[in-house]
């Protein structure tokens, strides 16, 4: 596609402004020209060659845009009856340069504003800008439409008319016969009409649509008060406020290209996710908030950056009140839909517009996101995780998580809700579950390689940070190698539970033989972990029972302490009560010794607690144990029943999801 600007003109009516040099080249700005900003917008839509045409002070003219040094191959089309002639004349010198091409097509003394041009070349096919709502003006430009076409311009035109101005993006199709048609003109002598005189007797055979400018800045500049006027409005645009949102941590040439465009618009203010919006909606941040803000800070053009805590954009919205909101087009559809609703709901409050432009599909973005999806299963990255999170978060959420397939559903399970997503930000793998899975009892019968096996599964096709259930740990000789092993494999925590002998799980209570360990043992067996372990991003939890054995709130005390002095790293308390009363007494109380050890809890019992009342508690992770395998169970055994009922598996189809949708779960490429 090649740009064609017509300045040629004398300017006449522009006074002492074109005494020594062209009209284009009046200053619209402290720092723009007409011209100047006109093949800074060729530059920036990724045009190569321009043809400008000359006429008075040619030798001024091209002097300056030699001056401007931009990247861009420009040849310059001397009228040599300029004087005489009009612009048609023009063109048809420059018609050798100009055949066989797309072409931009505008006057030299036209100035717009860079979502008019956007929109020009967004849109497809040969287009012409007009008005809607500008009242038609009795000496310019006016475009009769019909039938959604541009019939003819003229200036004598009113009829069915739009405002309209030099300013067209055109199929090589349409220019070719334009430029047919302007040399015919020309060569009969026609030389003093204007060029669409020419193209108004082909109409028909082009496919010339308007394209609606409303009232965005789209002049000519004839007179010093146009001049005024325009300088004036382009002020005014640069003043404009432009919001843009970003919870990315890895910039790509697409974010920066987005970012030039946004800023064309006006001041640009990015909103940079807060590390816990991020986390709520996508991956964990791999940058930190600070870091990420200082990033966009260095970016050139933009103007402020701020924070966004949520991922609603509502509250900045509301106090930054900004002309323009701008997000790629992809936030149509998924995840992001109701933001994008709310956006456009917060704009209409006050005339705001969402302006969207094409998401870079390309594949080397996708790539570039597999790869870090890959990195952040490596286990140094995923182990450290955990610890991150909790600091930034206060509080997480882990999910129970015993195999491949409800790894990934613990891994891409979303909900969005008033403006907020929610998901979950860790793994549980639960000896409960992993045994109930292979049909066996929670005693220690799976052996750790097997449990190991089932972890392996889960990080095959997931990122999120494990906590592995290792129940007593075992013998001390033998939790050591439990340690290396999962701090080797990327886990993050390992919660081991104060009790020794043949274990049972903890729901049953004090219903069967359970022994709790001694406290000393128990210290002996948390040291030797913590001695062995590599990294400082590896956990090791102690679980108490005190209160499932029913020992009394102050063996559970007791024990909380000497175990964070064993160098436990966090602790685990546990309850069968439905009622909170004992959790939240001995989350209380160990805080009033302990501001800072993590505290987790399983509220398998006591599920009546919410996310926020554990939070207000000091809580830090809050584990929800079996519930994917509890609501499996069920619905697997309807689906067995179902088919011995009918003799067949038609009726249970119903109750099925199809395998389409779970095998869309389930990542192709790797
Ligand atoms: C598990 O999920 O295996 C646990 C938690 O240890 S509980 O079942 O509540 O004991
Ligand atoms: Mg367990």
């Amino acid at each position: 596609m090649k740009a064609l600007i017509l300045n040629s003109g004398l300017g006449s009516r522009m006074g002492t402004l074109t005494a020594e040099q062209p009209k284009c080249m009046a200053e619209i700005s402290s720092h723009e020209t007409i011209l100047g900003r006109q093949l800074h917008m060729l530059v920036n839509a990724g045009l190569h060659d321009v043809v400008i045409t000359t006429g008075a002070f040619a030798d001024v003219l091209v002097h300056y845009v030699q001056g401007l040094d931009l990247p861009l191959n420009i040849s310059f089309v001397h009228n040599n009856r300029f004087k005489e002639t009009n612009y048609i004349y023009s063109i048809y010198q420059a018609r050798e340069r100009l055949r066989d091409t797309d072409l931009i097509l505008m006057h030299g003394d036209l100035v717009f504003e860079n979502r008019v041009f956007d929109q020009l070349m967004s849109t497809e096919g040969s287009v012409m800008a007009v008005s809607s709502t500008i009242p038609l003006p009795q000496k310019d430009f006016k475009a009769v439409i019909g039938e959604g076409k541009i019939k003819k311009v003229g200036i004598d035109f009113f009829d069915h008319a739009m405002t309209a101005q030099p300013l067209y993006k055109l199929t090589k199709q349409d220019w070719n016969l334009w430029l047919t048609q302007i040399k015919k003109f020309s060569e009969a002598g026609a030389t003093e009409c204007y060029a669409e005189n020419a193209m108004n007797e082909i109409t028909d055979e082009m496919m010339l649509m308007p394209m609606d400018v409303k009232d965005m800045l789209c002049n000519e500049i004839d007179n010093p008060e146009d001049l005024a006027v325009v300088t004036a409005r382009l002020k005014e645009i640069e003043q404009r406020k432009v919001y843009m949102s970003f919870s990315t941590d890895v910039l790509h040439s697409g974010h920066i290209a987005i970012i030039k465009k946004a800023a064309r618009l006006g001041k640009l203010i990015v909103g940079v996710l807060t590390d816990e919006a991020v986390a709520s909606y996508k991956r964990f941040p791999m940058v930190p908030f600070d870091e990420r803000k200082a990033l966009f800070e260095n970016i050139a053009g933009v103007y402020q950056v701020v924070a966004q805590d949520e991922l609603s954009y509502k509250k900045n919205i509301e106090k930054i009140h900004p002309a323009y909101v701008v997000h790629g087009d992809d936030w149509r559809e998924g995840l992001q839909k109701h933001v994008r609703d709310e956006v456009v709901s917060c704009l209409a409050q006050y005339g705001g517009i969402l302006v969207e432009y094409p998401y870079a599909q390309d594949d080397k973005y996708k790539k570039l996101d597999a790869r870090i999806r890959e990195e952040m299963a490596l286990p140094d990255m995923r182990r450290a995780r955990l610890k991150k999170a909790i600091s930034i978060k206060g509080t997480l959420t882990a999910i129970e998580a015993h195999s491949g397939l409800t790894g990934l559903l613990a891994e891409n399970t979303k909900v969005y809700e008033d403006g907020k997503a929610y998901q979950f930000d860790a793994m549980w793998v639960s000896s409960l579950c992993d045994s109930t899975d292979r049909g066996k009892p929670d005693i220690e019968l799976v052996d750790m390689t097997s449990r190991f096996r089932t972890v392996d599964d889960i990080m095959e096709v997931t990122t999120k940070p494990i906590i592995f259930d290792a129940d007593t740990g075992g013998l001390k000789e033998h939790f050591i190698y439990t340690v290396r092993t999962l701090e080797r494999m990327g886990v993050s925590m390992v919660i081991i539970e104060d009790k020794i002998g043949l274990k049972k799980n903890s729901l049953f209570g004090t219903e069967v033989k359970q022994t709790q360990d001694t406290i000393e043992h128990f210290c002996e067996k948390i040291a030797a972990g913590k001695a062995v372990q590599k990294t400082a991003d590896f956990m090791i939890c102690a679980r108490i029972e005190s209160l499932i054995l029913e020992q009394g709130m102050e063996d559970a005390l007791m024990r909380a302490c000497a175990f964070v002095k064993a160098g436990a790293d966090a602790i685990m308390i546990h309850s069968r009560k439905k009622d909170p009363a004992e959790i939240f007494e001995f989350v209380d109380k160990f805080r009033q010794e302990d501001a800072i050890t993590p505290l987790v809890v399983v509220p398998t019992s006591f599920n009546s607690v919410t996310e926020e009342e554990f939070k207000a508690h000091g809580v830090n992770v809050i584990i929800y144990a079996n519930q994917l395998m509890r609501a499996a169970f069920p619905a697997m055994q309807n689906a067995a029943k179902c088919i011995l009922r009918h003799h067949r598996a038609k009726e249970c189809d119903d109750i099925c999801m199809p395998f389409k949708e779970i095998i869309r779960l389930i990542p192709a490429d790797y």
